[in-house]
């Protein structure tokens, strides 16, 4: 469903990439890439937007994974940051601002919600038992103890969860329980005291809000949503005895909390928030970064995610919000329309950060351009349920789709020209009867590709992009230029013209999911790279876009198709058939 016409302006948010390593192509199909090709959507329709991403920075991942670089956590994460803000520029990811969870601005912002939710009487102090190394000087998160399974004797199971069995455990039911750090035995448990957010109180506000949406969000979303909510909303503990994290102010919780940090989940989200001021700061904005944050029915307010991140925002970063908002004067927006997706499987099974398993978006860049990827992972994104990829799957779209029916589209047309017609947009007859079917059958396919594309449906929206392309390579065909040329150059000149015209059109309509080729297709017919308007008026008026006389500049190769010889290669470099 559209966003209603009152809407004049998009804040666009993807779920914050996690610094703990480069990100695998399942983590971009899940939320970078969709919210950055429905950004590129939006600024083609015109609409003001503002697309917000950052690294997600803190917690007990990060310091481990710093620790294994043998860096200190701070330096880790500038370094991975930028690792990870160029391999998205790499993508061409078009962020508005790439900020750091760890910045000042979230820091600040961060502190302030938890002092509005102490006020407001959202928080209270709890006791809860800790594991704490002796060895490792430290309190251990659960999963860092392991020990032998009380159930099946596995001797590394963890304290959260057995592996081998899969029983969901307690630290305390661990026989020869030992920290997963250092190894040590020598771990005691420690009374420690935290914050709990009490969300058990915003059950009815959460499901009176979640009702709101049910009709316009994707069942995947909401079906998550009120099974927490049937479960029963539980109070959640929203600080962690860490060195690594926004640490929590003295005046909160009568100076029992001193040395301790928020947990990683209470303060990523607030970093959308965080992010945009950041960028405000960082392009001297000003204050204007706060109106985009404002509960004002003009602004819509987006956010893409993998299906795992869905409890944290349409239950836990809600309460923080409502909770603030009960004393804000300027109520801080809750989001408009949330989308989510499954997993991608790399060969049947998962792709797996830890496991190393599948494809990474630095190796991916490697072997092949952004828009391959783009392109291939949008079209089988996994909206409805998990999909899977192979390198034969992969292969077979990108050979049909983009080389056989856009590419091969867009050569023959210019190449044409340029043997026939010198190069130029050629004049002479006029649009017939067959191009007043072609234009009809584009306004309604385009349409329907704007809806699609508007309700964030991706594999409906390339599977109607592609029909598109496909319209083109028919006219071309039956209009058969290089025949008509013999007997009718007129004819010849306004199927040349026309589809001079529509790789123009092509170009515009493509640019949200390849915009590096698109840029190269605009350039092939020497047409202005300049996205709008967007084509949702009749074509009649698109389709003499270009100028009679104009030259042009047909491009070489747009997409090389891939060989057997490459597929062998990756699935051995990657582990493909295993
Ligand atoms: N960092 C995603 C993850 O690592 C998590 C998203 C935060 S969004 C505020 O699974
Ligand atoms: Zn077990």
């Amino acid at each position: 469903m559209p966003p209603n016409s009152s809407v004049s302006r998009v804040l666009i948010t993807s779920a914050l990439p996690y610094i703990n390593g480069v990100k695998h192509l399942g983590n971009l199909v899940g939320s970078m890439l969709p919210a950055d090709i429905y950004a590129r959507f939006q600024r083609a329709r015109g609409r003001e937007t503002l697309f917000i991403c950052a690294t997600d920075e803190h917690g007990t991942p990060a310091e481990l994974a710093a620790l294994d670089a043998g860096q200190p956590v701070d330096v880790y994460c500038r370094e991975q940051h930028e690792i990870q803000k160029n391999l998205g520029a790499g993508f061409d990811l078009s962020w508005d601002y790439f900020g750091r969870s760890s910045s000042p601005e979230n820091r600040q912002l961060t502190q302030e919600f938890a002092r509005d939710l102490w006020r407001n009487g959202h928080l209270d102090v709890r006791t809860t038992r800790q594991v704490y190394s002796n060895a490792d000087g430290r309190f251990l998160p659960d999963r860092y103890v392991i020990g032998t399974c009380p159930h099946c004797g596995y001797d590394r199971a963890r304290g959260d969860q057995c592996e081998n069995c899969t029983r969901v455990l307690d630290p305390t039911d661990l026989i020869n329980p030992r920290s997963a750090l250092s190894g040590s035995p020598d771990i005691e448990i420690r009374d420690s005291a935290h914050l709990f957010l009490k969300q058990s109180a915003f059950a009815g506000r959460l499901r009176t809000w979640i009702d709101s949406k049910k009709d316009e969000w994707p069942q995947l979303v909401t079906s998550i949503a009120y099974k927490w909510l049937d479960e029963g909303l539980q109070d959640r503990g929203i600080t962690r005895d860490l060195a690594w994290g926004v640490p929590v102010p003295d005046d909160i919780g009568d100076g029992q909390l001193k040395g301790k940090v928020f947990y990683v989940w209470f303060d990523a989200p607030i970093e959308y928030i965080g992010a945009t001021w950041e960028w405000a700061n960082a392009t001297g904005k000003g204050d204007v970064w706060r109106d985009w944050w404002d509960e004002d029915a003009t602004t819509s307010y987006v956010e893409f995610m993998g299906k795992d991140n869905v409890p944290f925002h349409t239950v836990g970063f809600p309460c923080t919000l409502l909770g603030v908002n009960d004393s804000a004067s300027r109520k801080w927006k809750l989001v408009d329309r949330l989308k989510g997706f499954n997993w991608v499987n790399y060969y049947g099974g998962k792709f797996s950060t830890s496991q190393k398993r599948g494809v990474f978006m630095d190796a991916a860049l490697e072997i092949l351009p952004a828009d391959y990827w783009r392109y291939y992972l949008m079209a089988n994104a996994p909206e409805s349920a998990d999909s899977n990829f192979t390198w034969e799957h992969f292969a077979g779209t990108v050979n049909k789709d983009l080389a056989d029916v856009l590419g091969n589209f867009v050569n023959r047309v210019t190449r044409f020209c340029a043997a026939r017609f010198d190069g130029i947009v050629p004049e002479g007859g006029a649009y017939g009867p067959e191009e007043a079917a072609l234009a009809a059958e584009l306004d309604r396919r385009i349409a329907a590709y704007t809806d699609y594309m508007e309700a964030m449906e991706f594999r409906k929206s390339t599977a109607e992009l592609r029909a598109i392309w496909v319209l083109g390579n028919e006219y071309l065909t039956k209009a058969a230029p290089w025949t008509a040329i013999k007997t009718d150059r007129d004819r010849a000149a306004v199927s040349v013209r026309m589809g001079l015209n529509l790789v123009r059109l092509f170009a515009h309509l493509s640019a949200p999911f390849i915009p590096s080729s698109a840029k190269k297709i605009h350039g092939a017919v020497m047409a202005a790279p300049d996205l709008i308007p967007w084509p949702d008026q009749p074509m009649a008026q698109f389709l003499d876009g270009l100028t009679p006389g104009q030259p042009i500049q047909p491009s070489d190769v747009l997409f090389a198709k891939l060989t057997d010889e490459q597929i062998a290669a990756w699935e051995q470099r990657f582990g493909g058939t295993s």
